[in-house]
C-alpha cells in the first residue's frame, strides 16, 4: 500500500511513524508512507495557502486552487482520497478494514476553519476519529494510518492480532496476564496454569462477553450468539456475582 498525506506541517508526522510497528512496516516494504507539504503547491510568490473566507467571519480557509494541485500531483489510478474532518463518517474497525483493502490513500488534512468546500468534488470519503474537534487533521491522519496499517497482511506477523480478532467479533477482549504469577498479592487466574487448552478457551470468552457486558454492554445488542455463547452468557446472568 501506498500512502501520501497532504499536510501544511509534515514534521509532525516525523515521530509516530518512526517507531514501533509502523516504522517496521515501512522497513519491510510493506507500505510506503509519504508526507506532502501542501505550501508547495501555493501558486504565489507569497507561497499563500489560505484566505479570508467570502461572507466574512473568523479564522481562514484552505484555497481550494491550491489544494486541487496538492491532490492531483498524488493522484494515481485507483488512489482513494479522504478528507479528515468532523462531519465526516465515525472511524470505526469495519471501516478500517475497509479502508485497509485500498492500494493508495491520499489523506488530506485541513486546519484553521477548514478547506472550501468546492475541494469536496475530488474527495472520495470524508472520515471523522470521534465527535470532537480538534485544531487540524494531523492526529486523525495519525490515528487512520496506525489502524490500517497493523491490517496489512505482513505487518504483525502471519495470524491477525487478538484484538482485530475479538473485535471482529463484537466483543471485548479477555483479560491477559504475564508473569510474575503473584503481583502484590493478586493471583493470576488458576485456569491459565492448568494446560487445558480447552478450559482456557471457555474462559477467555466467557471473560470476553462478561467483560463487554461491564464495559460496552450496547456491542451485545449488536450480534449473534452460539449454542456455547448462550450457555456463557447465561452462567454470567445467573451465577449470582459468583467469580466461578
Ligand atoms: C478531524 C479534523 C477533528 C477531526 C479536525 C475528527 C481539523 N478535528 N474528529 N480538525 O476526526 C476544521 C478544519 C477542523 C479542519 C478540521
Amino acid at each position: 500500500m501506498k500512502i501520501d498525506i497532504l499536510t501544511l506541517f509534515p514534521e509532525m508526522f516525523d515521530s509516530p511513524f518512526n517507531a514501533s510497528i509502523v516504522k517496521r512496516a515501512q522497513e519491510k516494504g510493506l507500505v510506503e508512507i509519504n508526507t506532502v507539504n501542501i505550501r508547495q503547491f501555493a501558486l504565489n510568490k507569497h507561497l499563500q495557502v489560505d484566505d479570508y473566507p467570502y461572507g466574512g467571519g473568523a479564522g481562514m480557509v484552505l484555497k481550494a486552487d491550491v489544494l486541487g494541485e496538492a491532490i492531483e500531483n498524488s493522484r494515481t489510478e485507483g488512489s482513494w482520497v479522504i478528507y479528515m474532518s468532523p462531519q465526516g463518517k465515525l472511524l470505526d474497525q469495519a471501516k478500517v478494514r475497509e479502508i485497509a483493502g485500498k492500494k493508495h490513500l491520499i489523506i488530506l488534512c485541513g486546519h484553521y476553519e477548514g478547506v472550501d468546500e468546492r475541494v469536496m468534488d475530488v474527495v472520495d470519503e470524508e472520515i471523522s476519529i470521534g465527535d470532537y474537534i480538534l485544531t487540524g487533521g494531523e492526529l486523525p491522519a495519525m490515528v487512520l494510518v496506525d489502524a490500517v496499517v497493523r491490517l496489512i497482511p505482513g505487518v504483525l506477523g502471519d495470524r491477525l492480532s487478538a484484538q482485530e480478532e475479538s473485535f471482529s467479533h463484537k466483543l471485548l477482549e479477555y483479560p491477559h496476564y504475564t508473569r510474575p504469577a503473584v503481583y502484590k498479592g493478586k493471583k493470576i487466574p488458576e485456569v491459565l496454569l492448568s494446560g487445558h487448552h480447552e478450559k482456557i478457551r471457555l474462559w477467555r470468552k466467557k471473560q470476553s462477553l462478561l467483560s463487554t457486558l461491564l464495559k460496552r454492554p450496547e456491542l451485545l445488542l449488536d450480534r449473534e450468539y452460539d449454542e456455547e455463547e448462550r450457555a456463557l452468557l447465561e452462567e454470567i446472568l445467573f451465577s449470582g456475582g459468583s467469580k466461578e
